[in-house]
């Protein structure tokens, strides 16, 4: 296997970014017209010489668009990871509970931050103790874990490396399997797309083949189970994604009710995975001057729901993908931060290739 050039490790974490930071402004909205999105982009966009001076409310040129949750998490992410090394869950505990401590307003899980509460007493022992605690003991199935998880990917170029890290970085916030195997099927994508030119048939075929194994196991099926779910959700879901491909397009009401959007693990990721693989091919709703990964944001936003959220976990699989080529850098350097990301990025893709 080839190993990837560092291009895909910043177009990864831009992506990501940008997701977070344009989806942010949509977030949580049942409806996200497209017209209103299109014009909001155009906002972002080097002003023409005649408008000079005289910018338009609203307009987001600059470094205006502050990132969320889910970028202060990957950060920590990410920060974890280069300061040990390799995963250390007692540092990265730490990272998530002082990050939050700092800057509690980026707009946290309504539940997890009582996780970070817990990591921030000195009575705490066992850093995984909290997120068992979560929700009367099922945990949580949020999509934090998942949201935030692309710096495992970014450092662990095994494929059994990148689940068991995965999975114990989400476990440090997300106890139920229906939350963490969310963050090992997002970090699994990463992986997958930073080999890059996978076609979309190999991408989804790999991704059922993992789940199959990763959802097969006592604790997955009794916490499906336990929640009404089938066996095998996320697998099932791929396996929805993959009859979506089959057609030229498919009505949004159709991605919603099979695939979501919302902030269950299990309604967002699968839904961030379709986006980025409808997206490889240009949409006739979207003009076809962006390219295939700002389209993939572009539509992940048009979804509604958690767009941040959505909308940074495809950015980050697109952003691996296409590689840095396709960050806009007027979109980039919107987002809060952006210089940083790029310094994270080089400094991930030096510690990958050491091990
Ligand atoms: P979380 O662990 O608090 O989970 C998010 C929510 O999911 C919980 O608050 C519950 O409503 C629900 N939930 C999770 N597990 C269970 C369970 N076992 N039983 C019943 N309900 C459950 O936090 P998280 O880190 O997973 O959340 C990530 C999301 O929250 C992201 O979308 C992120 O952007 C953020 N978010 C923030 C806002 C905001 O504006 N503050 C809005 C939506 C999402
Ligand atoms: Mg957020
Ligand atoms: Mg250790
Ligand atoms: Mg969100």
């Amino acid at each position: 296997r080839p190993r990837p050039g560092p291009a895909r490790f910043r177009g990864c974490l831009a992506g990501a970014l940008l997701g977070d930071c344009l989806g942010a402004v949509f977030e949580g909205r049942s409806v996200v017209k497209l017209p209103e999105l299109l014009s909001f982009l155009r906002g972002l966009e080097p002003a023409p010489p005649e408008e000079e001076g005289g910018e338009a409310a609203g307009s987001a040129r600059g470094e205006s668009l502050p990132y969320t949750d889910d970028t202060a998490m990957s950060r920590s992410v990410v920060q974890s990871l280069l300061a040990r090394g390799e995963f250390d869950e007692v540092d990265m505990a730490k990272r998530f509970a002082e990050e939050y401590k700092k800057e509690p307003n980026r707009g946290y899980g309504m539940a997890v931050v009582n996780v970070f509460k817990k990591l921030l007493s000195p009575k705490c022992s066992d850093v995984f103790e909290p997120a068992r605690a979560q929700f009367n003991g099922k945990g949580s199935y949020g999509n934090g874990g998942a949201m935030r998880v692309a710096g495992i990917p970014l450092v662990y170029a095994d494929t059994q490396d990148v689940k068991k890290f995965a999975k114990l970085s989400a476990e440090l916030t997300h106890a139920n399997s229906l939350g963490y195997n969310g963050a090992i099927l997002q970090a699994l994508a990463v992986h997958l797309a930073l080999q890059g030119g996978l076609s979309r048939e190999t991408f989804l075929e790999q991704l059922i083949g993992h789940m199959e194994h990763v959802e097969a196991d006592d604790k997955s099926l009794s916490d499906a189970r336990a929640l009404g779910f089938e066996d095998l959700p996320f697998s099932r879901r791929l396996k929805k994604i993959k009859e979506f491909l089959e057609f030229s397009s498919v009505p949004k009401e159709d991605v919603l009710f099979e695939l979501g959007n919302g902030i269950a693990a299990l309604r967002s990721v699968p839904t961030a995975i379709y986006s980025f693989l409808r997206c490889m091919d240009t949409d006739p709703d979207i003009p076809e001057h962006y390219n295939a990964l700002q389209r993939t944001i572009i539509y992940c936003i048009s979804l509604g729901g958690d767009t941040d959220t959505i909308a940074t976990m495809a950015g980050a699989i697109a952003g691996a993908y296409y590689g840095e080529e396709q960050v806009p850098p007027s979109w980039e350097q919107s987002c809060e931060a952006f210089q940083e990301t790029q310094r994270m990025a080089k400094s991930l893709y030096e510690l990958y290739c050491q091990r």
